[in-house]
């Protein structure tokens, strides 16, 4: 076998055709579709004269082939398992094939496949090289007209992407529809789905007065779970007429949920394909995080027809240009709709949790990698995650009005193009007058920067001296890094007054005032800045709103952190001062664990939670957040080398006694946010009932009959699924065993037809840090309701418990990782794509001990020894590397 071979963005050549127009024709059939492609092809004005004509083609089995009518006779062209090619093709041609394709083998869930009965498509990045011949590149846009065909009785739904223009009866019991897409797009964003679904309905009038017909196309069943979708997707839609000054472009936007899906969702054109589990909401089935999941994605989805669609990519190592910018518009509708510290807390701590540790492992790559082999493993954290950073650093670099501005011009300029990262970043370099070369680097460079920060003031000039130096450490193909251009937006608090001070910078360009927004330039490697006129002693308070994705150090001291705790009008960083204030206690609590010593719980942390709950915030939902200790993945990763046992202990032990200092306090927060309205995802409510179960989760960390009681109760009033499902997760992971399996089954029998609450049942208990979680995984495996195919079912057993089950799924005697290998050899065969991701926790076995380290090296390289698909090969050639 020979090895996967990497793609170079160095190699970067225009097609040497194009594609002005495409026809297809799909004849539906589970085991045997057939796909005619009549592609309108003509040389490429900019591509060298006489390039052979090579299609991309996978698992097609090929019936006829002609141009211009003209039937192509053996040796007129070549056939090998990803191309097909014809070496001396006319200039202009219609270009005609028809090849058989089976959807009911297809587990990749890539290219047309069916999920419960239903045909749907997933084409980004290469899916439609699966469903005909074709140029498979971003770069290639055509306008499409599909006709679509299925039996009338199995498949009375039939769509496709743009405007319904005709629909027939056909013999032998079949109908077809015919869809006409007038915007030119790439084939990524094509899509087809029949089923036997049913729509519910909304209009939306754009800004400039059409009616847009809106769908949610659902399985029957589903019907009463789609209004908060809708509700999402109006809202997406005023907010980025009014944000952006983008309106939508067709008469239609369909919605259709499905079960078996890879990812969240998918842009295509007019015909948005979603997980069902980033649609279908319901009180009773879905979470307040489901809800804001829902809202989350939709917003994202729609804000691809413009980021993404309109204005596409060149190829695929500019997938950040359009999902970068595109989950930072998504986080800033989000932040619009319900608390935006909240959601910038949730946010970041997802970032610095999962991103920072990706950018620190073997799979590190920039946020425009320059190779890949296998395009579907770089739809990242980095990517996604750190490539909307890089985003609103710009933003924040250049102020929101200019930022719009230069959003304008690329829109206007690039409409109906398929550009780079340079393109986007040279608009807001153009309106703004600033030099962005340096700060190109974030899109080159991987790894997180480190800041170290150092400051000192002085009484007698009425300065501080602020020092940052900074650093980004070494990644895999990448042993030197040069300095970045990071926005390090800063606040000096006063000690005596407790307020911000007024901030003056004095440079080499004399005195400037820092009021607008206090950001520091920093782009040396080294870089002191001197404040003047600084009237007393100041705590600073550093990367306000986490302005630059980095690690930043300061020698905080306890009492500078309760401070911050107290006084840092900078939502963010009052939070991050608390998560800091907790890390020292634990980071303690560590080193007490580990060295066999009594553990002692830091008075100063206990008093500043007391302070938090007496003294409330106005905002709920911050405090809910302020209340809720770093996650153990979170711990881990500040750690050098990451001792599992030794974090899981200090977080019990922290929780435990914040729990026996102030548990009339938490009592008396958990009463006062009980409540009888009927349920909405509504900011305040939502607040509330985060709220709620934290404080019911210090309760439930001591096991008093008190809590027990409380969790009981609430999951039997059953008012909503987000204080069912955690008041549940409280009892099954305590050890009251005797409460929570009566629980866990009345609800496992209730929500048996439900797949979503399903997940969330299996999810609860593979979670429990009780040492039989593994033993239970392994029973649930082998539940008639579990399945390797439904990557939903995958991610909420095999996942959850590989995620979120650290000291079970890094037992010592390696069956965690033992039976994580079994999964990936598996799923390698059935679905690459997300075998390639499930995968992760083991990637990172360098980051332990060296005991734990020889398991999971001796499970991966178990893994390398299988015929591997080139996703899961990528993925364990980097782990294993040097
Ligand atoms: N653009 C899709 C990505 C799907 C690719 C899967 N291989 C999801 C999104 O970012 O909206
Ligand atoms: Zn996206």
């Amino acid at each position: 076998m020979t090895e996967p071979q990497p793609v170079y963005l160095k190699d970067y050549q225009p097609p040497a055709f194009r594609i002005t127009h495409t026809e297809l024709k799909f004849d539906l059939a589970p085991s045997n579709t057939r796909v005619t492609a009549l592609l309108h092809l003509e040389r490429h004005p900019d591509s060298q004269p006489g390039l052979p004509l090579i299609l991309d083609g996978e698992k097609l089995s090929l019936q006829r082939i002609a141009i211009d009518g003209q039937e192509l006779q053996e040796g007129e062209y070549r056939l090998d398992a990803e191309t097909l090619t014809i070496e001396d093709a006319p200039d202009r041609l219609r270009l005609e094939t028809e090849v058989e394709i089976d959807p009911a083998a297809n587990t990749a869930l890539e290219g047309l496949y069916l999920s419960n009965g239903m045909f749907c498509t997933q084409c980004e990045a290469q899916g439609f090289r699966r469903i005909t011949y074709y140029l498979d590149r971003p770069d290639v846009m055509a306008t499409f007209s599909t006709t679509v065909i299925g039996d009338r009785e199995q498949l009375p739904v039939l769509l496709s992407n743009g405007n319904p223009v005709e629909r027939g009866e056909l013999p032998n019991g079949k109908h077809f529809a015919t869809w006409e897409d007038p915007h030119p797009k790439p084939s990524y964003l094509f899509a087809v789905v029949a089923g036997s679904l049913e729509k519910v309905e909304d209009h939306f009038t754009t800004m400039s007065g059409r009616e847009v017909l809106l769908q949610i196309w659902v399985e029957p069943e589903n019907l009463d779970k789609t209004e908060h979708a809708m509700r999402s997707l109006k809202a997406a839609m005023v907010w980025d007429e009014q944000t952006y000054g983008r309106e939508y472009d067709l008469d239609l936007f369909m919605i259709v949920a499905v079960n078996d899906f890879n990812m969240g969702a998918m842009e295509n054109k007019g015909l948005n394909i979603f997980n069902s589990a980033a649609v279908l909401t319901h009180p009773q089935t879905a979470t307040d995080a489901a809800y804001q999941r829902v809202e989350g994605v939709v917003g994202h989805e729609y804000f691809h027809n413009w980021s993404g669609n309109r204005v596409t990519c060149r190829d695929w190592f500019q997938l950040s240009l359009k999902e970068g910018f595109t989950v930072f518009r998504d986080q800033s509708f989000s932040a619009d709709m319900n608390s935006a510290p909240v959601k910038r807390i949730e946010d970041v701590s997802y970032l610095r949790t999962a991103q920072f540790a990706e950018d620190a492992g073997p799979t590190a790559h920039p946020v425009r990698p320059d190779h890949y082999i296998e395009i579907s493993n770089f739809y990242t954290l980095t990517i996604y995650e750190k490539g909307s950073e890089i985003v609103r650093m710009l933003r924040n670099l250049l102020g929101w009005d200019t930022f719009r501005q230069g959003s304008d011009l690329y829109f206007a300029r690039f409409d109906g193009q398929a550009v780079t990262i340079e393109d986007f970043v040279g608009c807001m370099a153009e309106v703004s007058g600033l030099d962005l070369t340096q700060f190109m680097l974030w899109y080159s460079q991987a790894g997180t920067p480190e800041i170290d920060a150092h400051g000192e003031y002085d009484y007698a000039k009425a300065e501080y001296h602020l020092t940052l130096r900074q650093r980004t450490p070494a990644t895999p193909g990448q042993p030197n890094k040069q300095p970045l251009h990071i926005p390090v937006r800063i606040g000096l608090v006063g000690t005596k007054s407790g307020e911000d001070l007024a901030l003056t910078l004095n440079g080499s360009q004399g005195k400037q005032s820092l009021s607008e927004g206090g950001v520091l330039h920093l782009r040396e490697a080294e870089q002191t800045f001197v404040l003047s006129d600084v009237a007393e002693a100041p705590v600073p308070s550093l990367l306000r709103g986490f302005s630059a994705p980095v690690k930043l150090r300061f020698p905080y001291g306890r009492e500078d952190l309760s401070f911050l705790l107290q006084h840092d009008v900078d939502g963010f960083n009052r939070w991050d001062a608390g998560q800091r204030l907790a890390m020292l206690a634990l980071d303690d609590l560590i080193a007490a664990h580990r060295n066999g010593v009594e553990k002692v719980m830091d008075v100063r942390l206990t008093e500043a939670f007391r302070g938090l709950l007496t003294a409330p915030e106005e905002d709920q939902a911050v405090l809910a957040e302020m209340l809720t200790l770093p996650s153990e993945a979170y711990i881990a990763e500040q750690q050098p080398v990451v001792d599992v046992d030794a974090i899981h202990a200090a977080r019990v032990f922290v929780k435990q006694s914040l729990a026996v200092a102030l548990r009339d306090e938490f009592l008396a927060i958990y009463q006062a946010n009980q409540s009888d309205a009927v349920y909405a995802p509504s900011a305040e409510q939502i607040a509330q009932r985060s709220l709620k179960n934290v404080a019911l989760s210090y309760l439930m960390s001591i096991e008093d009959e008190r809590g027990v009681e409380l969790a009981q109760q609430q999951f039997e009033a059953g008012h909503n699924m987000t204080d069912v499902r955690a008041a549940l997760t409280l009892l099954v992971h305590s050890s009251r065993s005797d409460i929570a399996e009566p629980a866990l089954r009345a609800f496992g029998e209730k929500w048996a037809h439900d797949p979503l609450v399903m997940d969330q049942w299996f999810s609860i208990q593979v979670t429990r840090p009780q040492p039989d979680a593994l033993d239970r995984v392994k029973y649930l495996m082998a539940h008639p309701a579990f399945s390797l195919k439904n990557p939903n079912r995958v991610r909420a057993l095999i996942g959850a418990f590989v995620n979120q089950n650290r000291i079970n799924f890094h037992r010592l005697d390696g069956e965690g990782y033992e039976l994580l290998a079994d999964v990936v050899i598996k799923l390698n065969k059935l679905n690459p794509e997300i075998a390639a991701r499930i995968i992760t926790p083991l990637t990172r076995w360098r980051r332990f001990d060296e005991q734990r380290q020889a398991l999971m090296k001796a499970q991966l390289e178990r893994i390398r020894a299988e015929d591997l698909s080139p996703n899961v090969f990528e993925i364990v050639e980097k782990a294993l590397a040097e």
